[in-house]
């Protein structure tokens, strides 16, 4: 076993971006590195830094497990941040192609567009120019989806896909917005906005936080996806995913592909 201050970044990160490439889940880094938090983030940054080196361009951050019903699913309890690319991106309304993901699993969501670079105690309404509802795709690149809290961080917090409904003004409140998460026209989750940190402004304060510590730059113009509602639901191939956020509107889109 290695210690945190002899682990290889740009190493770890290669494994988890093979994983990612090839479809291929790999066993927990934590199995074989001393990893803590602070070196699985420096993994995360190489890990981008190798997908940017590719032509990928970085268009905001995600929020990860920020409910309780997120945290209680995998069994991992503190706020992480992770780090989007417009490759990543679905349109609303559109399709993709899910057969070279490994286990994906979709969460439905609210989106926070940065009207500039947030700063620790900015005022919400400030730090931010529009919402709305989005969808998270998360695959994990470990086997059997199952992770320690560094693992997770340095596997950029299971990233994978996402897709931004129609921005929209800032509404009277955001804390405690009725959720839905649809699969072929039924809804399989129910919850609230409430259940992002109890109000998903905390979530922006949080990942001002993390970011701060451990990067990237929070950009005007950035995506800021606050962390779902619900718990995750796999993902089939020939499926329409629609994410309902109260007062605000949806986020849709259909899978293709065989089974991943
Ligand atoms: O976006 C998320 O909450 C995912 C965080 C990582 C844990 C998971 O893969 O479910
Ligand atoms: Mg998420």
């Amino acid at each position: 076993m290695t210690t945190s201050a002899d682990i290889d970044p740009a190493d770890l990160a290669e494994r988890l971006d093979d994983a990612a490439l090839t479809g291929t889940p790999i066993p927990q880094l934590a199995d074989t590195h001393a990893v803590d938090v602070d070196a699985a983030y420096r993994v995360q940054q190489a890990l981008i830094a190798r997908r940017t080196g590719r032509g990928e361009r970085l268009v905001g951050v995600k929020m990860g497990l920020t409910s309780q019903a997120k945290m209680a699913q995998v069994g991992v309890d503190s706020p992480i941040l992770g780090q989007l690319t417009d490759t990543t991106q679905v349109t609303d309304g559109g399709s993709v192609d899910i057969s070279g993901l490994i286990h994906p699993r979709v969460e439905p969501e609210i989106a926070f567009l940065l009207d500039r670079p947030p700063t620790p105690g900015m005022p919400f309404t400030d730090a931010v120019r529009a919402v709305a509802p989005a969808l998270e795709v998360i695959d994990s690149r470990y086997r059997d989806f199952t992770f320690s809290l560094p693992d997770v961080i340095a596997d950029n917090t299971s990233a994978a896909l996402f897709t931004i409904g129609q921005w929209q003004p800032i509404p009277d409140g955001v804390d405690n917005l009725g959720v839905l998460l649809d699969i072929d026209g039924h809804t399989v989750q129910t919850g609230s906005t409430a259940a992002i940190l109890g109000d998903p402004r905390r979530a922006l304060a949080a990942g001002i936080a993390l970011a701060g510590r451990h990067g990237p730059t929070l950009r005007a113009g950035w995506i800021f996806l606050a962390g779902a509602a619900t718990a995750a639901v796999p993902l089939t191939p020939g499926a329409h995913i629609r994410a309902t956020v109260h007062g605000i509107g949806t986020a849709a889109f259909t899978t293709t592909g065989g089974t991943p």
